[in-house]
């Protein structure tokens, strides 16, 4: 059969299987559908059915997580962690606390994190995990109550060789210390490498907390220079206010560009002037607090309620930097209609498939979350290398190896999508670079 006679197999089988995982379908549609080309040269990969290996995972795991707030009131959560692949190396993903957590979500993240993973080029392979806990407005001492019972179950399926959590939306350094502080008093072991995001004082690497950020704009900044346009003087709509977020405006800021927006799951603020970067990270890291107190301090700047609206700011480039779709097509239209140059993915799949589809055929430059952030996991893989040799770089390294990462994974997804048909069609380059690699290290491993 034909690759796109055999995507439409897959895509169907797994609608009839899990009618219930939207998300799920959607990313692994977003995947295949761009590797027809490659399933066409290559038919040894139906008849050693790798797609139906690939979009199951090799282990899923769910748990209860008991715990007890501060007024001695009891409440059970739902822990969970996908093994997608370890194919290329240990599963390798975050961890997302968030009440929208369920298995379709973590399936569809999991899935993304094999081939962003596979495209970094070290050896990770894909998983990620959580749980539908909703940390806004806990203390530190239930945040830690909840942390300290989540590794009470999920150590026994992690280990530095075996499985490495991280952060994502909701586990941030004060999470994985808890975690991680946890896993040390079980195990009675120090195996730093177990989990990556720690502090810098414990074995973190430097330059974690900054990568993702950082390097959606490097990626950026590489896919801007190919044609031409540089980030100076460009006025650019961010969407978050968290760890990525807070680390794109930064590094957006350093080459020159005007970031007026971020957002939170409220509302945005608009700062005609750019966004005064020591008051948002006052307002987020320090204080824990909503975006709207930034109008109190800044009172030129204006909060909207409702975070969709910042996509209809006018600016040269987006990053959305929150959640899943949240640039749907009418989002796009706007966007585009306001002159919209680029595109750049920080969060995983924040734009609707449909929205990716009128972005490409506008001729937008869109740069794909599984390539452009791909910097966190990346360094997250340098943080385990280090912890291997007992050793810890300096900032200035590891940002170095982070550029040159995220220049790596850019001119592979270029030269693949320049390989097979539009070569300004980066999620086809990187889903291809991706996908052969992790296609051929399963053939190479027999059935498995
Ligand atoms: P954080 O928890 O630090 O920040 C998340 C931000 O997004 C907050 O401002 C939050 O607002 C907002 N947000 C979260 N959920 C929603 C929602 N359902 N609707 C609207 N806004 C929402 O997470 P990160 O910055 O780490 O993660 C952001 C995105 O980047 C996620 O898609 C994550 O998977 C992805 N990512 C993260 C990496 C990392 O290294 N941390 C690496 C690669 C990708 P509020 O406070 O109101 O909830
Ligand atoms: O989506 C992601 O790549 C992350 N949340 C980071 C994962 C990691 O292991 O650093």
């Amino acid at each position: 059969m034909s690759g796109k006679q055999y995507v439409e197999k897959m895509i169907a089988c797994i609608a009839k299987r899990d009618p219930d995982q939207k998300m799920f379908r959607d990313t692994v549609t977003e995947v295949l559908s761009s590797i027809e080309p490659v399933l066409d040269a290559h038919p040894n990969y139906e008849t050693a059915k790798i797609l139906e290996r690939m979009v199951e995972p090799e282990r899923v795991i769910m748990f209860r997580v008991p715990w007890q707030d501060d007024k001695g009131e009891c409440h059970v959560n739902r822990g969970f962690r996908v093994q997608m692949s370890s194919v290329i190396g240990p599963y390798k993903g975050g961890l997302r606390f968030h009440p929208s957590v369920t298995l379709d979500i973590l399936k569809f993240l999991a899935f993304e994190q094999v081939y962003k993973n596979a495209l970094t080029g070290l050896p990770i392979g894909g998983a990620k995990g959580g749980s539908d806990f909703d940390p806004h407005g806990r203390s530190d001492n239930e945040v830690m109550h909840f942390c300290q019972s989540f590794m009470t179950e999920l150590y026994r399926h992690i280990g530095p060789d075996v499985d490495v959590p991280a952060g994502d939306i909701g586990v941030g350094g004060r999470e994985i210390g808890y975690l991680y502080g946890q896993y040390k008093r079980i195990r009675d072991s120090y195996d730093a490498g177990v989990l990556t995001g720690k502090r810098v004082d414990f074995w973190g690497s430097f330059a974690r907390t900054e990568a993702t950020g950082y390097g959606l704009l490097y990626f950026v900044k590489n896919m801007l220079d190919a044609k031409g346009i540089g980030l100076k003087g460009k006025t650019l709509v961010v969407s978050g206010a968290g760890n990525v977020a807070t680390y794109a405006i930064e590094k957006a800021q350093s080459f020159g560009a005007k970031v007026v927006t971020c957002s939170d799951s409220n509302g945005y603020v608009y700062d005609p002037d750019g966004i005064d970067l020591a008051a948002l990270k006052d307002i987020k890291e320090v204080r824990r607090a909503r975006i709207k107190e930034y109008v109190q301090t800044h009172p030129h700047a204006e909060y909207h309620e409702g975070c969709k609206g910042v996509w209809t700011v006018k600016c040269d480039v987006a990053l959305p930097c929150a959640t899943q779709s949240e640039i749907d097509l009418e989002s796009a239209k706007r966007l585009v209609a306001n002159g919209v140059q680029a595109v750049g993915e920080g969060a995983n799949m924040p734009s609707t498939l449909d929205a990716i589809a009128y972005f490409l055929e506008h001729k937008i430059l869109f740069a794909p979350a599984k390539a452009a952030n791909a910097g966190g996991v990346a360094v997250s893989a340098l943080e385990m290398a280090q912890n291997s040799e007992r050793l810890q770089w300096t900032f200035e390294e590891v940002d170095g190896r982070l550029k040159d990462i995220m220049k790596r994974i850019y001119t592979n997804a270029k030269k693949n999508a320049e390989t097979y048909g539009d070569p300004d069609n980066l999620v086809a380059g990187a889903n291809i670079t991706a996908f052969s690699k992790v296609a051929e290290a399963m053939l190479a491993q027999g059935l498995v």
